[in-house]
């Protein structure tokens, strides 16, 4: 493998070294990401948490939601989850991490407990940007397929070493974040870091099985019951599926098995914009948005109080499903019907 590949490039090496000061042995860290986390937040926290210990830190995740079920496989003996105990968790920390997060305010109910910290706070995350980003000292890159890639980098650069346990958890993140190396985030560099990966003990079909082929019975059917709402306007482009409040009770799955669904409205041939709409059954809908081609929809969800990357963002807007649909199915057929 050429080694141009796997070097880092030179503003994140700046930056990772920025860090190295804070990791002090003995020191008390929390780790954290954002509401809900998915394969980057989990895998990322669980490599570093190992990392960190392994030079003689002392770790803890603190997170603003529960672990999800599906990543419990990353987690073991070694690790400290303490999200249970809420912000008290974070009162005896000499440092907080943040990871793959643009904005503090997608700390949930820690968002408050972040802001008041006065232990310094780093942020390792590769989303576009941010009102106000969790902590001063930044590791950001765009380029960067999944945080899980910086994280591997922060090890580069360090001169720290990977074992097995800590290759799964970023590979799961640059698995997850690619869509299974399938995203444009796929470049030449993220399929050489995961191949460093496997060399360092990563199974790929144990992986795959894992992620994406352990699926309660009830995500199946509650899969069948989105799809049945599909609707599609061939004429500009645009894809969208609804849901309301009470599914995930009725097939007995939690928030986490939604993940990936409206990848189905995106795989429609001729689809520029794919759309998801979650009744959460309080005057709020969560609105997920994805886009093929050129569409940003970072921009798209920013004009609705929300944001993520330029093919993926996410926003969360008060209102009825029926009006929350409207609004943004109309918005996005203009945009799209401009960009023709
Ligand atoms: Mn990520």
């Amino acid at each position: 493998m050429s080694a141009d590949l796997l070097a880092v490039p030179a503003a994140r090496r700046a930056a990772i070294a920025s860090l190295a000061p804070h990791l002090v042995p003995g020191r008390r860290v929390a780790l954290s990401t954002h509401l809900n986390a998915d394969g980057d937040g989990c895998g990322s926290e669980t490599a570093l948490a190992r990392m960190l210990t392994a030079q003689g830190l002392t770790p803890r995740i603190v997170n603003p939601t529960p672990w999800p079920e599906m990543f419990d496989f990353l987690l073991g003996d070694d690790v400290d989850d303490q999200t249970a105990r809420g912000s008290k968790a974070l009162r005896d920390v000499d440092l907080l991490i943040v990871l793959d997060i643009s904005d503090v305010k997608r700390l949930g109910v820690l968002t408050e407990a972040v802001r008041a910290l006065t232990v310094p706070k780093l942020v390792i995350d590769h989303h576009i940007d941010s009102d106000e980003p969790a902590g001063p000292i930044v590791v950001a890159d765009t380029s960067a397929c999944a945080t899980a890639e910086l994280v591997y980098d922060v090890a580069a650069v360090l001169g720290w070493p990977l074992n097995a346990a800590m290759a799964r958890s970023l590979y799961t993140g640059m698995l997850t974040d690619t869509g299974g190396f399938r995203f444009s985030n796929t470049t030449p560099r993220c399929l050489a870091v995961a191949a460093q990966l496997l060399a360092c003990g990563v199974d790929p079909e144990d992986m795959y099985t894992r992620i994406y082929a352990s699926a309660p019975a009830g995500r199946v059917r509650l899969m069948a019951d989105v799809l049945g709402t599909l609707q599609v306007d061939e004429s500009v482009g645009l894809s969208w599926l609804s849901m309301g409040p009470d599914a995930l009770d009725r097939h007995n799955v939690r928030a986490e098995d939604l993940d990936g669904i409206v990848e189905h409205a995106r795989s429609i041939a001729g689809t520029r914009m794919a759309l998801f709409f979650r009744d959460l059954g309080h005057g709020k809908v969560k609105v997920s948005f994805r886009s093929t081609g050129r569409t940003d929809v970072n921009a798209f969800a920013r004009q609705f109080g929300g944001g993520g990357h330029a093919k993926a963002a996410g926003a969360l807007i008060t209102g009825s499903l029926g009006e929350v649909r409207d609004r943004v199915v109309d918005a996005a057929r203009t945009l799209l019907a401009a960009q023709e």
